[in-house]
């Protein structure tokens, strides 16, 4: 694969030290703006802190980017152009056609495992959609989490999703689901969502250890570390699921449809709860992105004593 290295990562990988990769859809397409460049750097400043040095992966004007410089980021978050929501099917489009946008957890972790790098932050993964058997809406991300071997640090899934289909369909992909210091699977603004989940890890070195056997001895595919957001921020799970309600029976009444309707449903949750969803958000993405760096630090470490 073709890619562009910021100086940053350039330099990172040329004295090996530990990347985590991030997505870029939840800048172009996630948050609103200036909320999303505020994320984006708190992002990376959390995994600096950590240790690690942040690749943000993005295609920009047909290349595909790994590191972006802080100039390259506010151009993808500001309001303009429309960028394009790049997923995995859409990364072979955006590059014949020279065009810019943010990558989705599916093509992110395409490109994070062609670059060698084997952890990854992000909010929430996309999966199998509340009504799935009327309209079959199930993002590719879960089928790209199976394929590469990158650990996905994320707050769970929101509740926009079917949460148990979701984790039964990660299970049939054979990706391993490891709560972080909990059994329980969380749901993005909530920290629990009545899921148990058979492992948990106590902390980024145990994290890195398994992600470490799948990846370098059994030569596997993805899996998924899922932390519960910051407990300050996080709400309750049934206001959360009020404001789904609604935002899901206004996706329906207008008719959204494909990739249009994870951006939908985050705008309108975000309109609806008065801010404090964007604030949950900010809060657990930061909190992500600093156990990636965590575990990129471990994973790099192992692989040194190996
Ligand atoms: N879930 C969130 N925030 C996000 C996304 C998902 O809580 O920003 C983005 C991610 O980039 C994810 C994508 O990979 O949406 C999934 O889109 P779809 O459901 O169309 O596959
Ligand atoms: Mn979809």
């Amino acid at each position: 694969m073709e890619l562009t290295f910021s100086e940053e990562v350039q330099e990172a990988r040329a004295e090996g030290r530990p990347l985590v990769a991030l997505e870029t859809s939840v800048v172009a397409q996630g948050l609103p703006y200036p909320q999303n460049l505020e994320a984006a750097r708190a992002c990376e400043e959390a995994v600096r802190r950590a240790g690690a040095t942040p690749a943000a992966i993005a295609v920009l004007d047909g290349r595909i980017h790994v590191g972006l410089s802080a100039g390259e980021m506010r151009g993808l978050a500001q309001p303009g152009p429309v960028r394009m929501k790049v997923g995995s099917r859409d990364l072979a489009v955006a590059m014949a056609r020279g065009a810019t946008g943010g990558t989705t957890v599916s093509a992110t972790c395409e490109v994070a495992a062609a670059a060698d790098i084997h952890v990854f932050a992000t909010g929430g993964i996309g999966g199998v959609h509340r009504g799935v058997e009327e309209h079959l809406d199930v993002s590719q991300d879960l089928g790209a989490i199976a394929r590469f071997p990158v650990a996905v640090v994320c707050a769970g899934a929101k509740s926009v999703l079917d949460i148990p289909k979701t984790l039964e369909l990660l299970e049939t992909l054979g990706v391993p689901v490891l709560g972080v210091g909990t059994h329980e699977f969380p749901a993005f603004y909530s920290r629990t969502s009545g899921q148990v989940l058979e492992h948990a890890v106590a902390d980024a070195r145990e994290a890195a250890a398994i992600a470490r056997v799948r990846f370098g001895r059994l030569h596997q595919g993805g899996l998924l570390l899922a932390l519960p957001p910051p407990e300050e921020t996080s709400l309750p799970r049934d206001e959360v699921e009020r404001l789904i309600l609604v935002a899901l029976s206004g996706a329906k009444r207008q008719g959204v449809r494909g990739k249009a309707v994870t951006p939908f449903l985050l705008a309108e949750l975000a309109a609806r709860s008065g801010g404090k969803s964007l604030v949950a958000n900010l809060a657990l993405l930061e909190a992500n992105a600093r156990f990636a760096g965590e575990v990129a630090v471990a994973y790099a470490a192992a692989e040194t004593a190996q």
